[in-house]
């Protein structure tokens, strides 16, 4: 049987990189049927789209995964799979918290043949079995022998395929250029951003997330054998194709065990595995200095670090006070010291904001070291604790946001400012971080560090920029190089003056132009 595994875009941002669960799957495919894989961020696609793409490839089964944003388009490529005589199944963190709306319980259009609750690791196989022999359940849930929740193990994990799979839809280099960067600094001719796990799970808990509901606080870890196998399979490919990649740890919270991250970073550099990485890491584990060392050593450059708010009132509401507002600044400046940026990430309209959180937050921001700051808005996720409480008090004012799915609009009423200027906060956070002046700002606060860092900045916010502001396609490119010139001019300029004068000494970890262990 062909299989088709395919994730929808939310047809606002483009994901810079792949999910998961689509090589995850593919890899735990049982052997005789064969996969591909369509990801609607790299390969636009609509329902006539997808309707003819099955018809003319004979496909047999469509897998299909959605965070709740994505879930309406989700709903209507499944639509037009099944209109077109093909059997849909449908899984990820929205329907298993909604399996009876994907199959039609509630409302009566359904959607999905099948839905794969909760982690699909142990129940895919048997999903293809049962496809391949016209028996597709409605439901397939993760459970031992007595019904009870069945977490996998990550002990036994797939290898992924890195080196055959084809990955020509997530390279960001484009075509036209990829031939002449192949010969340039160990070779740049395709970069891809590639999803590892490490392990699963959180126990911490926050109101808002899903996270802690759906792979549990157990936490599972892969073993760091197999880790550093799958850094070093990913770093082949890359030096065989002259391209560069960098790895997005998707672990909730790479650091939750950090005995056990160290001892993984450890055997990374053991192993020469090290490539650029990225990773999100709370905040209160960041305080270890010995972990931020590792970071740096491994090839860690951009921290993801929920930040959330500035304010301690907010940060309890949500279950969420081991954030300590007081030590960020430390924080931030204990991964800069060694080169390694935040991604620090804020929701507005918290119960405690009020008009002017915005700016508040980066007055704060400011007296930081620059890296790059998100702004998005409180929201409740279908079966998160916020979402239940919000409820209650009948503060929901779209209590099915996803129907519609609308970028940064809040779903619920704040207590403390309205809808339109929790709206407005989250505006001002985007226009005064990402304005050509203060992109300008960020770079030449960094002018005391090599060139590469700044480079690594400025590509870095560029392409932040377009999560809020609409950035698709090549003229909306051209118009944000056009409004930068001047930074990306200066830095050019630095640049040529370097290599001509010889100066161009980079240390081993100098950010963008260097391949890592080559
Ligand atoms: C990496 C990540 C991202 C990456 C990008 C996604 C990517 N390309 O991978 C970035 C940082 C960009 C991101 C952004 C956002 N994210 Co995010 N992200 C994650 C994270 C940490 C890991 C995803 C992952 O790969 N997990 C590992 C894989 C193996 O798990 P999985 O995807 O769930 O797949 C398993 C099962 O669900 C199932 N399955 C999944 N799909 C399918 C399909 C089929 C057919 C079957 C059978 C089974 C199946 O099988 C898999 C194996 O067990 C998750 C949290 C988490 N731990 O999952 C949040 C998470 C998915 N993100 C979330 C959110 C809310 C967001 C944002 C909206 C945040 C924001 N406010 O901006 C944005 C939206 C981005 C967008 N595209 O529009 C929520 C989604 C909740 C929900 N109900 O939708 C999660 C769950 C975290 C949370 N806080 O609750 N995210
Ligand atoms: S620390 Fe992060 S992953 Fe864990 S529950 Fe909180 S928001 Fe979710």
């Amino acid at each position: 049987m062909k299989i088709l595994l395919y994730s929808p875009d939310n047809g606002v941002t483009r994901n810079f990189m792949p999910h998961l669960w689509m090589f995850l799957l593919q890899s735990l495919t049982p052997p005789g049927h064969e996969v591909v894989l369509i990801d609607g961020n790299a390969q636009p696609m609509d329902e006539a789209g997808i309707a003819e793409y099955v018809r003319e490839n004979n496909i047999g089964l469509v897998g299909i995964g959605a965070m709740t944003r994505m879930i309406a388009k989700a709903y209507r490529m499944a639509d037009a799979v099944r209109s077109a005589g093909v059997p849909v199944v449908m899984g990820g963190p929205h329907v298993t918290e909604m399996p009876d709306e994907a199959l039609g319980r509630i409302t009566g259009r359904r959607h999905a043949d099948a839905v794969a609750l909760g982690e699909a690791d142990e129940t895919w196989p048997k999903i293809v079995a049962d496809a391949a022999c016209g028996q597709l359940k409605e439901t397939y849930a993760p459970v031992d022998e007595f019904g009870q929740e069945r977490k996998p193990s990550l002990q036994s994990y797939p290898a992924i395929p890195w080196d055959s799979i084809d990955l020509d839809q997530f390279n960001v280099v484009p075509k036209f250029a990829g031939p002449m960067l192949k010969r340039f600094r160990g070779g740049w001719g395709s970069f891809r951003v590639i999803p590892v796990e490490s392990g699963r799970g959180c126990p911490y808990g926050c109101e808002f997330c899903t996270v802690t509901g759906f792979f549990g606080d157990s936490i599972r870890f892969r073993t760091n054998k197999s880790v550093v196998d799958e850094l070093l399979l990913l770093k082949a490919r890359a030096k065989s194709e002259l391209g560069q990649i960098a790895v997005f740890f998707i672990d909730d919270n790479f650091a939750i065990n950090p005995k056990r991250t160290k001892s993984l970073l450890r055997d990374i550099i053991a192993a020469n595995a090290q490539v650029y990485w990225i990773a999100q890491i709370s905040a209160n584990l960041l305080r270890d200095e010995e972990l931020v060392e590792l970071i740096a050593a491994s090839g860690g450059i951009w921290i993801f670090i929920g930040m959330e708010s500035i304010d301690p009132t907010n940060l309890a509401d949500v279950n969420k006070g081991f954030n300590k507002p007081g030590e960020y600044a430390a924080v931030l400046q204990r991964l800069a010291d060694r080169n390694v940026f935040a991604i620090t990430s804020f929701m507005f309209g918290m119960d405690n904001d009020t008009v002017g959180v915005a700016e508040r937050t980066l007055e704060q921001i400011r007296t930081w070291p620059a890296g790059l700051p998100i702004f998005g808005l409180i929201t409740p996720l279908p079966a998160t604790p916020l979402y239940a409480r919000l409820e209650a008090a009948g503060r929901l004012t779209r209590p099915k946001h996803w129907e519609e799915f609308i970028p940064f609009a809040m779903a619920h009423t704040p207590l403390k400012m309205s809808i339109g200027e929790a709206h407005a906060e989250v505006r001002y956070g985007w226009d005064h971080s990402y304005s050509p002046e203060a992109i300008a700002q960020a770079v030449r606060s960094h002018s005391h560090k090599e060139l590469g860092y700044r480079i690594n900045i400025l590509i870095a916010r560029l392409c932040f920029r377009g999560i809020y502001f609409p950035q698709m396609g090549a003229m909306a490119w051209l118009k944000v190089i056009g409004e930068n010139a001047q930074t990306i001019c200066d830095m050019v300029r630095e640049g040529v003056r370097n290599w001509f004068s010889g100066l161009c000494k980079q240390s081993p970890r100098s950010a963008t132009l260097r391949t890592l262990g080559n």
